[in-house]
């Protein structure tokens, strides 16, 4: 309790003129502020500023919705419905003291902001749906995942182990007091996440944010406590069983072990299960396909210890998703059989660059000139729809690309009229016509960008969007 006492004393020290301001400070940094805040916070329509992160809540994003709340104070952390078992034990013992909203207590008419944490994809959150055609909020996002389709306006990202690493850094950053109880809830999403740093997503960072935790007083006794579950009765028997059947094949060049198992009902942390399974049968990746007969569901995870085998892009044509190195995916009425060749032949045509973008791309590109207007520029992005437009030269060569966030830097009214040379963003990423659909995803996760001009011989010929390359991995090209 020692944190309580000191970050009080760190409001007596404050120059806070109101007492309103006092109560709201020494309620910083402290586990009942959400609550508080949110009630201290004049409740003026649309002023609301809301955290939420995916169903299916685990540790990490727990953890991350509670760091937000320290990094934005007077916010309000929702709770989606469900959420892990493991991490139900957990809030109703702490259910206290970090005050949850769930998604039915917020009137979204009133969300003026919205922080989106550990996802970047609108059908993961829970009760959202409403906010994600609203063009008057703000959106901030905190997530470590690649793919996703939340057009945030201030972005964190990072392909780090867990999602409350990059949170971590900026609390460290901004020297935001956390409590042990907190300290030790971070620590749970971070070894959760990262398999107990074991997992090969995780990165230097992940080991500096458990030394910061570590030292904040997190304590390992409560981790063990609630993270035990992980890897308990049920898990074990089903490792066993895998094992037993373990089979290993070369495909393409890989040693790759598909096993399949029935199973009753949702058993958790089966990313647990496969994870030491490939450790154990010893090869580059490998697949469980754990049927359940009863609800006619099969779920599909992978997991991979080369990056040139990427699980997160073979689940993401089964209709789930995943990182380079672990993925899952979850089919409704179809035979495991049928799974199998599926992934084989995902790994199979891993290199597979037949399709060129020239297949994919859309064309004619609308372009404009350096001259344009940013009034008429802005006009062009309205009637197509789209979110940016290449700047080009009269060779056809792009120079700049001007989209809706450089409108932001727009200050005066008479600006409308200045040429978009003042304001387009003149690093472009563009891409060779002869490269294929995954590398241009590739690029468009890296850049964290959503359109891609496709030249030939410098010249714009093209533009990838997302949305083309998400048709070439769903599989849906016309033939
Ligand atoms: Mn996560």
């Amino acid at each position: 309790m020692s944190h309580w006492i000191k970050s009080q004393k760190t409001v007596i020290t404050t120059r806070s003129s109101s007492k309103r301001n006092i109560v709201a400070k020494s309620l910083e940094s402290t586990y009942i502020r959400p609550i508080e805040c949110a009630f201290l916070q004049t409740n003026r329509r649309g002023s609301m500023q809301i955290i939420t992160t995916h169903k299916g809540t685990d540790f990490d994003a727990l953890a991350s919705l509670v760091a937000g709340t320290i990094l934005y104070p007077g916010s309000r952390p929702v709770l989606p419905g469900a959420v892990n078992p493991n991490l139900k034990s957990f809030i109703s013992i702490h259910k206290d003291l970090f005050g949850f909203y769930s998604p039915k207590e917020i009137k979204i008419d009133d969300v003026k902001t919205l922080v989106v944490v550990d996802t970047n994809s609108w059908k993961r959150l829970d009760g959202m749906g409403q906010l994600k055609e609203r063009s008057d909020i703000k959106i901030i996002n905190w997530d470590h995942h690649p793919e996703g389709d939340i057009d945030a306006h201030e972005v964190h990202r990072e392909e780090v182990g867990a999602n409350i690493t990059i949170m971590i850094r900026e609390l460290e950053k901004q020297r935001k007091l956390i409590t042990p109880i907190q300290a030790s809830l971070f620590l749970m999403g971070l070894y959760e996440d990262t398999g107990n740093m074991t997992f090969s997503s995780t990165t230097p960072d992940d080991a500096r944010a458990a030394a910061y935790l570590l030292e904040r007083k997190a304590d390992l006794q409560i981790l063990t406590t609630f993270l035990r579950h992980a890897y308990g009765k049920k898990q074990k028997d089903i490792l066993f069983e895998m094992i037993q059947h373990a089979q290993r094949q070369e495909i393409g060049g890989f040693s790759i072990s598909i096993a399949r198992m029935d199973v009753e009902g949702h058993v958790q942390n089966l990313s647990v299960v496969l994870h030491m399974y490939r450790e154990i049968v010893n090869v580059d990746a490998a697949f469980g396909i754990f049927r359940d007969t009863e609800r006619d569901t099969c779920m599909v995870i992978g997991r991979s210890n080369l990056e040139q085998l990427n699980i997160g892009m073979i689940m993401r044509s089964m209709g789930g998703g995943g990182h380079p190195g672990a993925g899952s995916a979850l089919l409704k009425s179809t035979n495991p059989d049928v799974i199998e060749e599926m992934i084989i032949e995902m790994i199979k045509g891993n290199q597979q660059s037949s399709v060129m973008l020239s297949d994919i791309m859309s064309y004619p590109v609308v372009t404009v000139s350096e001259d344009t207007t940013v009034e008429e520029a802005a006009m062009i992005l309205r009637d197509t729809g789209c979110s940016g437009v290449p700047v080009v030269d009269s060779d056809d060569h792009v120079i700049g690309i001007i989209s809706r966030r450089d409108f932001r830097k727009i200050r005066k009214n008479n600006q409308m009229l200045s040429p978009v040379k003042a304001f387009m963003s003149r690093e472009v990423i563009t891409i060779d016509h002869k490269k294929s659909a995954i590398d241009a995803a590739r690029l468009m996760i890296k850049h964290d960008i959503g359109r891609i001009p496709v030249v030939e011989d410098d010249k714009i010929i093209g533009i990838v969007t997302r949305s083309d390359a998400m048709l070439y991995f769903y599989d849906l090209l016309p033939d």
